[in-house]
């Protein structure tokens, strides 16, 4: 197994939106195990293939405190949705950020497991919560989105002071016309 790199905001590779799996083989197989041993590592409750520069659609999550019920959800589709709930987040792409996002306090999702069966999974609470901040990343977004510009520009400065390069990988086009 092997321990994967994990993007920093705000790189844009962060925006990216993922594409459905298709191939449900043992490179996924593989790849799933890596996701699931880096988010482990970290340690977080959730990972996105996104934050691991991975354009699939697969999260791993696991809210549990012993760390011993891993979710992974290839594909992962919101079905039912309602209630609210409000919960500090946290990001592994955004180290030492914590703000609170409001989310679906219940949702039902559809997704596949790594041999390609669909099943659907009821969460509520943290879990809900979890699985709504992966999709997000799937679809380009992190939690700061939803916070004030002005907050989002604090986050974005501080994230460049305290991890440089890493949370900036624009090409280097990009970087000289920069202002930042
Ligand atoms: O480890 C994580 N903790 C967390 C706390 C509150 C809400 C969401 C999360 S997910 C985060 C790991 C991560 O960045 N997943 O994308
Ligand atoms: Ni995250």
């Amino acid at each position: 197994m092997a321990l994967l790199d994990i993007l920093v905001y705000p790189d844009p590779r962060l925006r990216r939106l993922a594409d459905n799996v298709v191939d449900f083989n043992d490179e996924l197989q593989l790849f799933v195990a890596n996701m699931a041993e880096t988010m482990y590592f970290a340690p977080g409750i959730g990972l996105a293939a996104t934050q691991v520069n991975d354009p699939r659609r697969i999260i791993c999550v696991d809210v549990s405190p012993e760390g011993n019920d891993l979710g992974v959800y290839i594909n992962p589709e919101i079905i039912e949705k309602d209630g609210s709930q409000t919960y500090e987040e946290g990001c592994l792409s955004i180290p030492g950020v914590f703000a609170e996002v409001e989310r679906f306090e219940h949702i039902k999702i559809r997704a596949q497991d790594t041999t390609g069966n669909s099943f659907d999974k009821e969460a509520h609470g943290l879990l809900a919560v979890c699985i709504q901040h992966e999709i997000d990343h799937l679809d380009g977004k992190v939690f700061v989105d939803y916070l004030s510009r002005l907050k989002q520009d604090r986050v974005r400065k501080r994230m460049i002071k305290e991890h440089g390069m890493e949370a900036i990988h624009y090409d280097e086009k990009a970087v000289a016309e920069s202002s930042l």
